[in-house]
Parts: structure tokens; C-alpha cells; sequence
């Protein structure tokens, strides 16, 4: 029997292009969306889709037996920035979610987990450059808790049940298809708009602030690699460092003023700063390089050329209708 695929949290930045690209891999049949609306038609149009609650166990296991669902990716959460203004909710949702799918899996109703972490999860006193897998993780937001505990409970299912969880601590992630949503890293999407839109752009992070950072298509196939990669290869079953390039927004914007050269910035930090200043600015991912030959494909400037070229194609067909 094929492999049947659903994706919680499916209209957000990360799980709509995910959608995509595992319809194409495995079929429109096989994989059904879903999420708690409907704010993504491309993603509810291409296929199944089903409005599932994240945090609703009962709603997730209809789904998983009304289609006999093996895999589960759970790409619903809240990011940094939102969950530091509604901390509870942020743990909430975070962490119900996390359970309902990995004790799924435990009890047998579903084979696989997909689970994101994030570089989140590492804090003021993590080594900056060049971060390894295994350091000191003490994130002081609450969305880095959740994934830290998170980690530690996928690590604990493993082992424990056997489950075959695997997870991802993303960077900050850079599309044109999809706007992030409350996140820290979002300057680095925002600035592609609004270069186009206004020729000028104010970040909420300092122009020295460096975080790790990824083009979409390298994220997808990162998730999807992962997945697909022998289960005896995994030696990491908490969360794999994946990287891919580390920018400050000073060095993007000069990135931007080669295709736009009256484009300017200016900088009026908010709360977020404090965020991006407790994390990495670079990251070491050898071992997901050596585990499962995860490397990545966009450089800044490729990454560059793909966002304008395709948010100016959107923009000059809106135009023309
Ligand atoms: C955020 O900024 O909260 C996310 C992340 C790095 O996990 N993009």
C-alpha cells in the first residue's frame, strides 16, 4: 500500500510549499491538507483538504482513519515573535499539538512524524558561530522552549516507543510564494516587498544583526530528504541542525541595491531584537551533511535574483488585471 501523507498546519509558509511539492512526489490522493482555515485556495484547491484543529485530538484522528494516514507532518505552531505576546497560547498550541501526533504514532494509528524545531531552541549562552548539534540550549523565549522540550519528548518517543520521529531545526525561512507568520526572522521576506513595493524598507532588527536564514526549495528538500532517508542512517532523533546561508540585514539589503540601486533601508529595532540576540548567528550542520548528504542549493545572491524576479512577475500581473 503507497504511503498516505497528512499535513497539519497546511496553508502557513513552510506547509503550503511542503503541500505542493508531496503531491507532486507522491500524488493529490496521497496527501491531504489540512489546517483550521481555509486562508491558503491554492493549497484547499489542488487536492483533499480538511479544516483540522491542531490542538483537537479527536479532529486529527478522523482524519488519520478516514484516510488511513501513516505519516503525519505537523506544521502548525506559533512563531517567536506572536508567541511571546500570548506566551500560554503559544505553549498551548506548541505542545498539544506535538503530543496528539507523537502518541498517534505511539499507539500505532500512524507510522511516521515529521515535527519542526527551529534554532530557537538555542539561547543567550549557546556559542554563536558556527553552533554545533550538541551545546548548551537555554532559549529564552517561550517559543524556543517549546521546541527545546519538544525535541526532548520526540527523543523520548524513539526511544522509548520506538516512534519514528524525525525533525528539523529551521533557520529563518525566505519565500515568495507564502508570507511567514509572527516570526523574528520575517524582515528577510518583508524586505523583498516592500523593496519592490516602496523602494524603501524599515527593519525591526539592527542592520548588524546576523541570524541563519534559507531559501524555501532548500527547506522543502531538507523535509524532504529527511523523510525519506533510511531509518538506520538517523543518529539524531531530537532535532537535526540544518544551515544554509547567515546574513546580517545590512549585507541583504546591499544584496537588493544590485537589482534595485535607489532602494534604501533604515533600522528601528523593536522587541524582536532581543529575540534575534539570543540566537545563533551561524549554525554547524555536519552531521545532518554526513547522516542523511543534506546540503544546500541557494546562496544569497541566487536567492536574491528568485525573490525579486518572481514577487515582480505577481506584482506586474496584478497590475495588468
Ligand atoms: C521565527 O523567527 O520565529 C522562525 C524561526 C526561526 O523558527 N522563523
Amino acid at each position: 500500500m503507497s504511503s498516505k501523507i497528512l499535513i497539519i498546519g497546511a496553508c502557513g509558509q513552510i506547509g503550503s510549499e511542503l503541500t505542493t511539492r508531496l503531491r507532486s512526489i507522491y500524488g493529490n490522493d496521497n496527501v491531504i491538507a489540512s489546517d483550521i482555515n481555509y486562508n491558503n485556495l491554492d493549497v484547499v484547491n489542488s487536492g483533499i483538504f480538511e479544516i483540522v484543529d491542531a490542538q483537537d485530538y479527536g479532529s486529527i484522528k478522523i482524519c488519520v482513519e478516514k484516510y488511513q494516514i501513516d505519516t503525519i507532518y505537523l506544521m502548525a505552531a506559533m512563531l517567536s515573535a506572536t508567541g511571546e505576546k500570548y506566551p500560554m497560547k503559544a505553549w498551548d498550541l506548541n505542545m498539544d499539538s506535538l503530543f496528539h501526533v507523537l502518541n498517534l504514532a505511539k499507539d500505532g494509528f500512524i507510522k511516521r512524524v515529521f515535527w519542526p524545531s527551529s534554532i530557537a531552541v538555542f539561547g543567550p549562552t549557546t556559542p554563536k558561530v558556527n553552533t554545533p548539534q550538541h551545546t548548551i540550549m537555554e532559549p529564552s523565549t517561550v517559543y524556543g522552549i517549546t521546541k527545546q522540550v519538544g525535541e526532548r519528548w520526540c527523543e523520548y518517543y524513539f526511544n522509548k516507543y520506538g516512534v519514528d520521529v524525525r525533525s528539523i531545526r529551521y533557520p529563518g525561512i525566505i519565500s515568495w510564494k507564502t508570507l511567514p507568520g509572527g516570526g523574528t526572522t520575517d524582515y528577510a521576506v518583508d524586505i523583498y516587498h516592500k523593496a519592490l513595493a516602496d523602494g524603501t524598507y524599515e527593519c525591526f532588527l539592527s542592520e548588524e544583526t546576523e541570524l541563519p536564514m534559507m531559501f524555501m526549495d532548500d527547506a522543502i528538500n531538507a523535509t524532504v530528504d529527511l523523510m525519506q532517508a533510511d531509518a538506520e542512517k538517523l543518529t539524531i532523533r531530537s532535532s537535526y541542525n540544518v544551515a544554509a546561508i547567515s546574513f546580517t540585514p545590512a549585507v541583504l539589503a546591499e544584496e537588493i541595491k544590485k537589482h534595485l540601486p535607489d532602494f534604501s533601508i533604515s533600522y528601528n529595532p523593536d522587541f524582536r531584537q532581543a529575540i534575534a540576540d539570543s540566537w545563533p548567528k551561524s549554525i554547524d550542520d555536519s552531521i545532518a551533511r554526513s547522516d542523511w548528504n543534506w546540503s544546500h542549493s541557494f546562496d544569497m545572491s541566487k536567492m536574491t535574483e528568485e525573490m525579486l524576479t518572481n514577487l515582480a512577475k505577481i506584482q506586474s500581473e496584478k497590475d495588468a488585471n
